[in-house]
C-alpha cells in the first residue's frame, strides 16, 4: 500500500512529507493505522544526528496510538479493529529479560530494532523509487500507517481518545514509571526533578501520586513553572537565577538533599548535579535523559562511597503490554491527567513546526493528529 509519512532524509534537516510504499505484515507482524503521535525530545535527538544509532533515511516517531488494520500469519493476540499503542520497549514474555522481574528491557528484537529493520532484517517502508526507508525504535509513528511486531503493541480500551493516549506511548509512562517502578518512591519523600518538559512533568505527577511531600522542580525556563505547579511541584528553582552553586542551593532547600532526584534534561552536567543533590547516605538519582554520542557522566566516587545511588530508566521500567493498558485506565478514571500537557495539536504537514516550538521552549507536548 501507499501511505503518507514525514521522512527524515538526513541528520540535521527538516523532515519531508511524502507518499511512501509500505509492505504488508509478515509472520508475527501487524499493520496499524496511526491516529495520533506525540513529538518526544528523543525524536529530535535522533534527527539532530546526536544518536549513535541514528541512521537515515528513516521514519521517526515512537509515541503513537492507532487501530489494527491487518495481522500477519501467526498473530494471535490482536485482530483488525483493536486499538493499540506501539511499544519501543516490547514485551515478548519469554526472553531472559522478560522472565527477570528486575528489568523491563525485553531483548527479543532489540538488535534489529536498533538497526531500523523488522525482526527478519528487512524494512517494510520504501520510497516510491524503491529506496528502502528505515524504521525507528520499532515504531515509526510519523507515518499514517506502520508495521510492528505483535510483541511491540499494547492493546488498549476503545473509548480512550487517540490524541491523548498516544502520550502514554512514551512521556507519560516514562515519567510516572520512573517514580513508581524505578525509584519506588515512598510516601513523604523529598524529590528534585531537573527538566520540566514532557517527561519531567510526568515525573512530577508521578511523585504526587506516590505521596511525595516536597517536590522541587528545576528548569532554566521560567515558563515551565506554572504547569509544573499544576501537576504537584511545591518549589521551583531556575539555576540561572541562583547565586552560587546550584547543588548547595538545592541541598539547603531540601534539608540535606533529595531522597530521590531525576534528570529529565539529557544534559550530562545536569545529571551530575542531580546525583550530587541526592541526600548523603541514601539519596537515589535516576537518569531519564538521553545524551548524545561521545558524552559521558562523571562525579567523584566519594559521592557514591557516601551512599548516593546512580541509576537509569528506560520507558519508566514499564512492561508495555501489561502496564500500558492499566495506565490508559488511570487516565480514563481521572487518576492521572494528560490533557493540559498537550499544548499543541498539529497536522502532519506541520510536524517540523512542532520541533521548532520544542527548541524554542514554547510547547510541552505537540501531538500530530492524522
Ligand atoms: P523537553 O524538551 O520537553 O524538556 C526538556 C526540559 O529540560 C525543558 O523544559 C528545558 O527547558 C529543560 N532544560 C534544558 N536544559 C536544562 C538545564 N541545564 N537545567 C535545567 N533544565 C534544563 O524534553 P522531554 O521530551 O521532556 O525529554 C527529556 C529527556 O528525556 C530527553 O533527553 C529525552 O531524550 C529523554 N527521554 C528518555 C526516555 C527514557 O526512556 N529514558 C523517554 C523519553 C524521553
Ligand atoms: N539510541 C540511543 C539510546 C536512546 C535511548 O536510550 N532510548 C531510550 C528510550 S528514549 C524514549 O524517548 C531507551 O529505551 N533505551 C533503551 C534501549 O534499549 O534503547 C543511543 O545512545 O544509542
Ligand atoms: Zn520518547
Ligand atoms: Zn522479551
Amino acid at each position: 500500500m501507499r501511505t503518507t509519512a514525514a521522512v527524515a532524509l538526513e541528520a540535521g534537516k527538516p523532515m519531508e512529507i511524502m507518499e511512501v510504499n509500505l509492505d504488508g505484515p509478515k509472520a508475527g507482524e501487524v499493520l496499524v493505522e496511526i491516529k495520533a503521535t506525540g513529538l518526544c525530545h528523543t525524536d529530535d535527538f535522533t534527527l539532530s544526528g546526536a544518536d549513535p544509532e541514528g541512521a537515515f533515511p528513516a521514519i521517526l516517531g515512537h509515541e503513537g496510538a492507532g487501530v489494527v488494520v491487518e495481522v500477519g500469519p501467526g498473530v494471535t493476540s490482536l485482530e483488525p479493529g483493536d486499538h493499540v499503542i506501539p511499544l519501543y520497549t516490547p514485551e515478548c514474555r519469554e526472553c531472559e529479560y522478560c522472565l527477570n522481574p528486575k528489568t523491563n528491557l525485553c531483548q527479543k528484537i532489540r538488535a534489529t530494532q536498533g538497526a531500523g529493520v523488522m525482526p527478519d532484517g528487512t524494512s517494510r517502508f520504501s520510497m516510491l523509487d524503491g529506496t528502502p526507508i528505515l524504521h525507528y525504535m520499532g515504531c515509526s509513528t510519523f507515518s499514517n500507517h506502520t508495521v510492528l511486531p505483535e510483541i511491540a503493541l499494547a492493546k488498549v480500551r476503545k473509548d480512550a481518545p487517540f490524541d491523548k493516549i498516544c502520550y502514554i506511548g512514551c512521556g507519560v509512562t516514562t515519567g510516572i514509571g520512573a517514580v513508581i517502578n524505578t525509584a519506588k518512591v515512598e510516601i513523604g519523600s523529598t524529590a528534585i526533578v531537573f527538566g520540566l518538559g514532557g517527561i519531567g512533568l510526568n515525573v512530577i505527577q508521578g511523585l504526587r501520586l506516590a505521596g511525595a511531600d516536597q517536590i522541587v522542580g528545576v528548569d532554566i525556563n521560567d515558563g515551565k513553572a506554572e504547569m509544573a505547579t499544576h501537576f504537584g511541584m511545591t518549589h521551583f528553582v531556575n539555576p540561572t537565577k541562583v547565586d552560587g552553586d546550584i547543588v548547595a542551593h538545592l541541598v539547603e532547600l531540601t534539608g540535606g538533599g533529595g531522597d530521590y532526584t531525576f534528570d529529565a534534561t539529557g544534559n550530562v552536567t545536569v545529571m551530575r548535579q542531580a546525583l550530587e543533590s541526592a541526600h548523603k547516605g541514601w539519596g537515589e538519582s535516576v537518569i531519564i535523559g538521553v545524551a548524545g554520542a561521545g558524552q559521558e557522566i562523571s562525579t567523584r566516587p566519594f559521592q557514591l562511597v557516601t551512599g548516593r545511588v546512580w541509576r537509569g530508566t528506560a520507558f519508566g521500567g514499564a512492561s508495555g503490554r501489561t502496564d500500558v493498558p492499566k495506565i490508559v485506565d488511570w487516565y480514563m478514571d481521572g487518576k492521572i491527567e494528560i490533557d493540559p500537557m498537550i499544548t499543541h495539536t498539529l497536522k502532519l504537514e506541520e510536524i517540523n513546526k512542532g520541533f521548532d516550538m520544542m527548541h524554542a521552549g514554547e510547547s510541552i507536548r505537540s501531538v500530530v493528529v492524522y
